[in-house]
Formats: structure tokens, sequence, C-alpha cells
């Protein structure tokens, strides 16, 4: 029996389109929360047929005799213009859609807080960074940048990562990125480094993907892109899961306190779930197995219960830090390293719930960079300044209107009281005569007023100079920080930005561009220049012109490795277990129990998705049949098989892809004596090794999950991988 909705109680009205009747200055709860009741867009009438269910009607309330045919003049037509629940229908589908974001098209929210966990009231008097214990709502946005909203999760890209923060002065965004730095120093570039990423504006291919010609001739005549370039062929953007992410604001900010004293900040989200990524190979194939990889995940954890926590930490430091850093603090390609100055953990952020529907949350949800409460401020970065002004201009277009900050996850969850009115879409209407400031009417003085001390004021820094059109000197050095990254990583991840560059280059048409990159990579480090060169049959070119010399012993910082910034456990991570008829119940009922000692999950893949019968007659259901669960959509594997299943397994294609993906993939495995069959027939058998573990006995499935905790087994991947032979 459907429940009334909410509204069936109140004739006609639908929350949310209802115009309230609160004065300019009532608090924005009253049409802010509304995500409190899911909003129907069919039950909110207080009409039935015959019962409980509600009558359908057109958006004016009208109700509806027949959806299934359109009104014609006899049985055959013609249709008729006269049918107004027709052409209504249709006009509103026609409009469903609206412009998908210039850049991070393809995204996915989520519901959560924000709880301090160290005040910083002796550097800001921000109020969400006050007090201890105190939470504020969050929304979170996570995106690829360079695909259009249809694309795959996993892309090799950089992830956005726009945090909305409901506090109660106003919304304060950080709209970061899973990267620390950025590919231009100057926001005058971005619309051409865009351009150059996106598909190539004559044949619309490829799509989210920088393996192409134009990215990589704007990056070969783009040094400052170098240090960016060294992240974004890291493993960084192939990330295992958006739980598995750090978020960094990359510019610096400001931080001012009440006496109007500032602090240079820098921003960072640090993941309690650990770092992790996938391996490019694994990353291909997800993506045309589950393109929702990413999102699913986030989804299924969440509604799990499995909440993902990051930590907000804080790099503090002042101008004589700034004045005497190797590089300039307003260069946003460049990072600070925490060795330099620590990373202080004030806060914890929680995703804690889905949306009710992606479209109203995740799609119209607008960040700004120029939202910052008061006790936040901006530094001179001239990329930050740049965003601040495209932020609000691309939601006009996007949005279609001014009033964007009407629709509820966009709307301040605190009091709100200005005189700005009217425009498409007004949602909020102010009552009564005054619509300007100052007035005498109403109340008091006829408020609202500016309060000077509760305020935002604008840190005031003094400036002075010619008007001109110039890059800092201070800019100048583009490979010093690129070269630390890369001496910064660990054997494997060196290896893998080699193949990354080999791999993307290789799709590059013209030798003349590929040769230009190496020329960049001889100034980042000889050896890695020599692979690419190498893996793309290149003769070494010369060095590339340098403004200024790389700095070549630039401490290596262990911060910046995903390897050694790994989780210590298998929790929230998945297995795979392939599961025949015949299957031993105790190992696999140990296993289960093993998994969820990890606080890991499981998914069972069998050959008919209606499940199998174990050794001891019970039945299990599968979460996929064989050919729709392929092995790299989990994080390790296991095989239990009877000797009849296995025999079964060893002849189908998709089974042998099962283990031998898992296996190149560097995957913890393990496997029943009986299943040993499918690894021969596979042709892995011989070099198995000791991340393949038997499951002999109940004991070994505990002994296989507190191995799953390292992940992978990396020194596997040298054992198979042609490139390395
Ligand atoms: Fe963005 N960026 N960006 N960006 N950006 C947008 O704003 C822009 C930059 C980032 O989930 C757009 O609302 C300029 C750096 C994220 O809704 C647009 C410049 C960083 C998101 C825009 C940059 C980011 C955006 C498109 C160079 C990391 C997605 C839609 C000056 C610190 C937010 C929109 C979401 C989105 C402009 C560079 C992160 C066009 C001009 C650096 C996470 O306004």
């Amino acid at each position: 029996m459907s429940k009334p909705s909410k509204s069936a109680s109140a004739p006609g009205k639908i929350s949310g389109e209802t115009p309230t009747k609160a004065p300019p200055a009532a608090p924005a709860d009253a049409i802010s929360d509304s995500f409190a009741e899911p909003q129907g867009t069919g039950g909110e009438t207080h009409q039935t047929a015959g019962g409980d269910v509600a009558v359908l009607t057109t958006a004016q309330g009208i109700p509806v005799a027949d959806d299934q045919n359109m009104l014609k003049q006899g049985s055959r037509g013609p249709t008729l213009l006269e049918d107004l629940h027709f052409r209504e229908k249709i006009f509103h589908f026609d409009h469903e859609r609206i412009p998908e974001r210039v850049v991070h098209a393809r995204g996915y929210g989520a519901h959560g807080y924000f709880e301090l966990t160290e005040s910083l009231s002796d550097v800001t008097r921000a109020d969400v960074l006050q007090r201890v214990g105190e939470r504020v709502p969050a929304f979170v946005r996570f995106s690829t940048v360079a695909g259009s909203k249809g694309s795959a999760d996993l892309a090799r890209d950089v992830r956005g990562f726009a945090v909305k923060l409901y506090t109660q002065e106003g919304n304060w965004d950080i709209v970061g990125n899973n990267i620390p730095v950025f590919f231009i120093q100057d926001a005058i570039k971005f619309p051409d480094l865009i351009h150059a990423a996106k598909p190539e504006p004559d044949r619309d291919f490829p799509q989210a993907q920088t393996a192409h010609d134009n990215f990589w001739d704007f990056i070969s005549l783009t040094p400052e892109s170098m240090h960016m370039v060294m992240w974004i062929m890291s493993d960084r953007t192939i990330p295992r899961s958006l739980r598995t992410i750090e978020g960094f604001g990359v510019h610096t900010f400001r931080l001012v306190n009440a006496e109007g004293k500032s602090t240079f900040v820098k921003f960072h989200w640090k993941p309690k779930q650990g770092l992790q990524s996938v391996a490019w190979n694994e990353a291909v194939k997800i993506n045309g197995a589950d393109p929702d990889f990413h999102r699913r995940d986030l989804w299924d954890a969440i509604n799990a219960g499995d909440f993902p926590e990051w930590e907000l930490g804080v790099q503090l430091f002042d101008d004589d830090f700034a004045d005497s850093f190797d590089f300039d603090v307003l260069d946003a390609t460049k990072l600070i390293p925490e060795e330099l100055v620590p990373v202080r953990i004030v806060g914890r952020l929680v995703l804690d719930r889905v949306v009710d529907n992606f479209f109203a949350e995740t799609e119209q949800v607008a960040f700004m960079t120029h939202n910052v409460p008061p006790g936040v401020d901006f530094s001179n970065d001239p990329l930050l300044q740049g965003r601040n002004f495209s932020y609000l201009d691309t939601q006009l277009k996007r949005l279609g209107g001014p009033n964007f900050t009407h629709i509820p996850i966009n709307a301040p969850k605190c009091p709100m009281a200005h005189f700005q009115q009217d425009g498409h879409m007004a949602m909020r209407n102010p009552v009564g005569r005054a619509n300007y400031e100052p007035n005498s009417w109403g109340a008091a003085q006829g408020g609202p007023r500016e309060d000077p001390v509760r305020g935002f004021t604008s840190f005031a820094e003094a400036a002075d100079g010619p008007r001109q059109r110039v890059r800092s000197e201070s800019f100048a050095d583009h490979y010093s920080q690129a070269r630390q990254f890369f001496t910064s990583q660990t054997p494997i991840e060196q290896k893998h930005i080699g193949d990354a560059l080999v791999f993307e280059l290789s799709k590059v048409e013209r030798p003349d561009i590929r040769s230009r990159i190496v020329s960049h990579l001889l100034n980042i480090d000889e050896t890695l220049a020599a692979t690419v060169a190498d893996g793309l049959g290149l003769a070494l070119p010369k060095a590339a012109q340098a403004a200024r010399p790389t700095i070549m012993d630039l401490p290596p910082s262990d911060a910046l490795s995903i390897v050694r910034n790994g989780p210590d456990s298998f929790k929230g991570r998945k297995l795979g277990i392939l599961l025949t008829d015949g299957a031993d119940a105790a190992i696999f009922n140990a296993l289960v129990k093993a998994v969820e000692k990890e606080a890991a999950v499981y998914e069972v893949i069998a050959p008919k998705i209606s499940g199998v019968t174990l050794s001891d007659g019970t039945t299990v259901g599968a979460k996929q049949k064989i050919d729709g669960g392929p092995s790299v959509l989990y994080d390790a594997i296991a095989v239990v098989a009877s000797k009849d299943g296995a025999a079964l397994l060893a002849i189908d294609a998709a089974a042998k892809d099962f283990v031998t993906d898992a296996f190149t993939h560097c995957k913890f495995i393990a496997l029943t004596a009986e299943a040993h069959l499918l690894f021969e027939k596979a042709g892995i058998a011989d070099d198995m090794d000791d991340a393949c573990l038997p499951l002999g006995a109940v004991k070994d499935a505990a002994n296989f999950l507190a191995a799953c905790r390292a992940l992978r087994h990396w020194p596997r991947e040298l054992g198979v991988d042609l490139d390395a032979q």
C-alpha cells in the first residue's frame, strides 16, 4: 500500500514550489531542508484513485484519465492539438536537460557533516573553526574533469573534490582536486588547457582521454605544466575508489583572526580509508565492465553504513616562511612539502547519506571558490583570482538564472536577509514594501543592515606597482618539484609513470610532439626520459631549454606516494568469490566469516546467476554471472570450486580471464586444491607466488584475509609485464 505523501493533507501544494511568506530576514531553513522529505512528483494532490493510490495529474494539478494514448480524432488519428496532457508532458520532457558543466561534467555527490576536532580560533574568526565538537552539514561532489556527463568513471583524469560546508556564516566552498598542484599558473590559459584536453574540435574524439595530439601539443609547449604531468601520469588519476583519494584546496588561502592578522593556509583532505589506486590495464577493463564503478562504490558503501571519512588538515605559514621558500606560494604549480610545513589535523568530514535525487542535488549543486565565510580570505594566486570570477559566471549558463541560490542544495542553512529580488524562477520572494537599503519601514530601523563587526571584511593587504601583463620571475622554475615528485615515488610507482607516458604518447600521431615531451623529461629525471624514449622507439632529444635549472636534490617526500600511504586493513574492500556447485561449504562459510571480521565485503560470482548448491546441500545466491563479474571489479579473489565445477570453469573463457586478470593486476588470490585446474588451463599455474594462497582448511580463510591487507603484491608485476622484460 503506498503511503500518502506528506503534502497530501495540503491540497494543491507542492512544497519547494510554494512561495514562502517569510520576510527577507527569515531563517533559511524554511526553504532549505526540503531534502528531509522525499519530493514526489505524482503523489502530492489530495485526490485519490479509488483508495489510497494518488491520482496522476498534470503539472497544473488536473487529474489525468488516460496516460497511454494521445487524443485523436477517430481511432487512427489525426492527433489533436488540444491534447493538453500530451503537450505538457512532451514540453517538459523536451526541456529536461541543462547544460553539463564545461569541465567536471561527470560527478557524484553525497551528504554528510564536518566536525571540528581542533580549534583554529588563534588564527581565524571563522565560526565553523572555533568550537571543537561542533558539526555543520556538508555536501561533497567528486568528479572527473575532461569527460562528458556520460563518460566512464575510470578515465585517467584528475578527480574534483568539491566540498560545500553549510556554516552559520554562510556557505563555504572548498573546490579542490585530488592533486595538490595544477597545470597552469594564470587563469587566462584555462580555456586553452581545457580545449586541448577535451575531444578535438573537428572529430569530437577522443572522449575523456588525454592520450591525443592536442593535449600533449599544448603540454609540450607549456613547461609550467610539468609538475602536474608527473601527478597525472601517476596512479593518482586511476583511483580505486572516490573513498581512497586525497583532496587539496591547491591554492594558498588566508585565515584571518579577529585582530585582522592573516596566516597563509593550504587545505588538505586525508582519507581514513588510506590511498589506493588500480592498475592501468585494470582501469581500461573496469570502464567496460562497469562504467559506474566509482559512483556505485560510493553509493553501496554509504548505504551499507560504511561511511567514508576524511581528516581536514591545514598547513599554516606566515610571510617569513613564504619569503624563505624556494618557490612562490602564489604559484599553483607548486606544493609545500609536508616535511617543511606539517599538516595539522583540525577536523573530520563524514559522508553518511546518499542523495534523494541526482539531478536536484548532484547536478544542480553550484560550487564557487569565492564562497568563503568571514575569517577565510584569498591570496593573490592568479589562478584563484580567475576562478573567483569563473565559478559564479558559469552557474548563470548552467542553472539558467541568478536565482540558483533558491535551489535547496545551494541555499544556505543559516539566516539570510538581502534585497535581491525577481529574476527567472524566483522561489523565495520577499513580502512587504521595502526592497532597498537603507529604509525606514518595519520595526526597529528597517533592517536588514550591514554589520561591520560580524560581516565579511577583506584582508587589508597593501598592493602597489605598474599595471602590466607579466608572469612573475618567482614562477619560473618548472622542473624542480616535478623531479621531487618523481624521486618520492616507490619503484613500482615510478614504473607506472613511465608506462603511462609511453602509453599516452604512443597515441600521439606527431613524432615531434612526443619528442618535445621527452626533452622536458630530461630536465626532470634522465632515467625516466630514457625509459620513455626507449618505449616510444625515439632517439633521445636535447633537453628543453629551462628558464631555471632544476634543483636536483630536493628531498623526497613520503607523503607524495600512494603506496606509502595505503591502509593497514582490507576494510571496505571487496572480495570476489568464484563459486561452483559442490564447492566446499565449510571453506566458503569460513571465507565469509573472515570477510565480515575484516569489515570487508564480498560478492559471489557463479556460472549461473541463480547461484550454486554447496557440498552440504545449502544454496548460495550469486551477485554476478561469471562473464558479468570480471575480477577487475574486486580487490582480491578466491576460487572455491569442486572438481566438476573446476572442470567446467577450465573451459570457460570468462573464468580464465577472471584468474589471469587478477594475477596480472597483482591481486591476492586464494584457491581450493580442486580449483588449481583452472589456473593450469589459464596458463598461470607455474607462475603462482606467495600471494596465491591455498584454501585447504578452514583456518586458511583468516590467513588469506590478513594477507589481503597489503592490497596488491607488486613484486609480481615485473614478471608478467612484457615491457619490463
Ligand atoms: Fe575549476 N571550474 N577552474 N578548477 N573546478 C569548474 O565551475 C576554472 C581549477 C574544480 O563539482 C567550473 O561550476 C577555472 C583548479 C572542481 O561542481 C568552472 C580555472 C581546481 C570543479 C571552472 C579552474 C579546480 C570545477 C565548471 C583556472 C582545483 C567541479 C562548472 C583558473 C583546485 C565542481 C562549475 C563541481 C568546476 C573554472 C581550475 C577544481 C568553469 C577558470 C585549480 C572540483 O567555473
